[in-house]
């Protein structure tokens, strides 16, 4: 069903019905695992954006920095009068770098799932950027395979999103962008870097404890949303770097042998029991150019920062057949 066709309070009681099933699932299954989309509630998505400005959490200023740098090039780039199609519409402040050195933009189409999100973005954008035309489309990037019919497009799906995908799936991701932009398309991918383990340990355990609250937010999003009774002082929040899968690897772990109803469902925890909440994929060059070959984007130029934390990567639609 279309969300976008439903009236808000209709579309909210949708969403408390697929976090209701996603999560009865996902505790259902060995291992237990909950999609890191829920964690996005309000307070989620607050303490998301507090997680941004962790001193350990390098990726967000360090993006934002790449793309100031090499904004103009990737306008030049672009050409004249493209469509910027943004999957996820988040963070408004890297658009702006975009939209500031694109001013001809024939069209800013962001794609998010979220009806609030989406109308508040392009209120927004339309206030401080009169003269473009805002053009949301409310859907799950992860589905959809039309886009209003224009072209050509640059897509922009900025800020490591990527890595929450496993490969196979950030391939199937890469492949549908690539049919929805077409054949003159083009994509601006942020991707976060493997680096010194340390490093990435501490972006994914600060010592604020911001990323603790952010993955137990889910247990108290469980249990305003879904009656469930969660004890938030009987998990911990637990992330590491796996160096052979090139992952984050982030969970809530059971401190003791508990039981928790979950939806009027009971689940037993065992001491130590983790339930999975989030991969976070690091790359290399050899990496990326593997999964744009993948999805048939050839990579046209990458930018860096000078510590080689993370890259801004621009692809283009190979021809076909090769
Ligand atoms: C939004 C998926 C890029 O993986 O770094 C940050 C999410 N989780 N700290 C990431 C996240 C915990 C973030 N992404």
């Amino acid at each position: 069903m279309n969300v976008s066709l439903l009236a808000p309070d209709r579309a909210e009681a949708g969403d408390r019905e697929e976090f209701r099933a996603a999560v009865l699932a996902g505790l259902a299954r060995s291992p237990r695992a909950i999609p890191p989309k829920f964690l996005y509630d309000a307070r989620g998505s607050e303490l998301f954006d507090a997680i941004c400005e962790l001193p350990e959490y390098y990726l967000t200023r360090t993006e934002t920095g790449i793309l100031t740098d090499c904004a103009a090039e990737l306008a030049r780039l672009a050409g004249p009068g493209c469509v910027l199609v943004e999957f996820g519409s988040g963070s408004s402040v890297k658009t702006r770098l975009l939209l500031d050195a694109m001013p001809d933009l024939a069209a800013y189409v962001p794609i998010d799932v979220s009806r609030r999100h989406l109308d508040a973005t392009a209120e927004r954008l339309r206030r401080d950027y009169p003269r473009l035309r805002v053009e949301p489309v409310c859907a799950d990037y992860m589905a959809l395979d039309t886009l209003p019919a224009r072209a050509p497009r640059l897509g922009f799906f900025p800020g490591s999103t990527i890595g929450n995908l496993e490969p196979q799936d950030a391939t199937a991701f890469l492949r549908r962008a690539r049919a929805l932009l077409g054949d003159r398309g083009a994509m601006v991918l942020g991707v976060d870097l493997k680096k010194d383990p340390q490093r990435l340990h501490d972006a994914y355990n600060d010592s604020a404890g911001v990323t603790a609250a952010f993955t137990l937010n889910l247990l108290r999003r469980m249990n305003r949303e879904l009656g469930a009774s969660f004890d938030l002082s009987a998990f911990v929040h637990e992330a590491f770097y796996d160096p052979v899968e090139g992952r984050i690897e982030i969970y809530f772990r059971s401190l003791r042998d508990q039981s928790v109803t979950v939806a009027g469902r009971s689940f037993a925890f065992t001491e130590g029991e983790r339930v999975h909440t989030e991969y976070s994929y690091k790359y290399d060059t050899a990496g990326i150019a593997a999964l744009a070959r993948s999805a048939g984007f050839t990579i046209d130029r990458t930018w860096t920062d000078p510590a080689r934390l993370f890259a801004v990567i621009y692809l283009e639609a190979a021809a076909l057949g090769k």
